[in-house]
C-alpha cells in the first residue's frame, strides 16, 4: 500500500453503481479503499476486484473464528484480490498465527483489531486491547485497526507495536479528528460517512488528505 495521503475510504456504500462512482471520484485522494459486510453482501466478492482497479483493497472482514475457518475465509478474500484483510486477535494466538501464515503464502497484507472506536469498546475491548497489540506485534501482522476516537490510545497502541503500520477508523462522523489522529501516530486514517455521504465526496477527501498533509 502506498504512503501517499495517507487516506483509507471506508467504502459501505451498499449500491454497487454508487460505490464504484464514489470510489473513482475520489481515487486520487486515496491510498486504499477499505470494503466491509455492508457493501461485499449487497454486490458480491466481485465488487473487490472492480474496486481494486481504482486502489487497494482492504478487506475488513473482522475475521474471528477457529484457525481452520480463519484460513479458509482470508483464501477467499485474496483470492476476490483483497490486497489486506481485517481480523480480530481476541479468538487468540493460534487463530492469528493462522492467519498470517496464510497473508505469508499470498504475499498480502494482514490488519489487526485492538481496540475498536465506537463507545461500547470501552466495555470489553478495551482492557486487553494492549495485550491484543502486543500478540498482533509478535505474530508478525502488518498493522493494527486503533481507534481515532481516542487519540491517546493510538499513541500507547503505536508505543507497542513500533513500526508497525496504524490504520485508525473513527474521524468525522465518529467525532475523531484526521489531523490528531495522524499526530498520535497513526499512518493512515479511515474515512467512511464523511466522504460517501457528502454532496461533493471528492472534495470532502481532497480537505481531509489536505488536513492530514499540514500535520505531517
Ligand atoms: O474500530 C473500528 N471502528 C470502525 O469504525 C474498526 C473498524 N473497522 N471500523 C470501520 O471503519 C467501520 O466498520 C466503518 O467501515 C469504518 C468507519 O466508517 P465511518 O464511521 O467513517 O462512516
Amino acid at each position: 500500500m502506498k504512503k501517499d495521503t495517507r487516506l483509507i475510504l471506508a467504502m459501505d456504500v451498499t449500491d454497487r453503481d454508487a460505490a464504484m462512482a464514489i470510489t473513482e471520484k475520489t481515487a486520487a485522494y486515496l491510498d486504499a479503499v477499505k470494503v466491509g459486510y455492508p457493501l461485499v453482501l449487497a454486490a458480491g466478492v466481485d465488487i473487490i476486484s472492480d474496486l481494486a482497479r481504482f486502489a487497494p483493497v482492504i478487506a475488513d472482514f473482522k475475521v474471528a473464528d477457529i484457525p481452520n475457518t480463519d484460513r479458509l475465509i482470508l483464501q477467499q478474500a485474496y483470492r476476490a484480490g483483497a490486497a489486506a484483510v481485517i481480523v480480530h486477535a481476541f479468538t487468540g494466538r493460534d487463530s492469528l498465527e493462522a492467519c498470517v501464515a496464510e497473508a505469508g503464502k499470498w504475499d498480502r497484507d494482514l490488519f489487526v483489531v485492538t481496540e475498536m472506536s465506537h463507545p461500547g469498546a470501552t466495555d470489553f475491548m478495551a482492557a486487553p486491547g494492549e495485550d491484543m497489540a502486543r500478540m498482533a506485534a509478535d505474530c508478525g501482522v502488518t498493522g493494527v485497526v486503533a481507534p481515532a476516537t481516542r487519540p491517546e490510545r493510538v499513541k500507547q497502541i503505536r508505543d507497542i507495536v513500533g513500526d508497525l503500520t496504524i490504520i485508525s477508523p473513527g474521524v468525522g462522523v465518529q467525532g475523531g479528528s484526521a489531523g490528531e489522529t495522524i499526530r498520535a501516530g497513526a499512518d493512515y486514517v479511515i474515512v467512511g460517512r464523511s466522504i460517501y455521504q457528502s454532496d461533493d465526496p471528492a472534495g470532502a477527501a481532497k480537505q481531509i488528505a489536505k488536513e492530514i498533509v499540514s500535520v505531517l
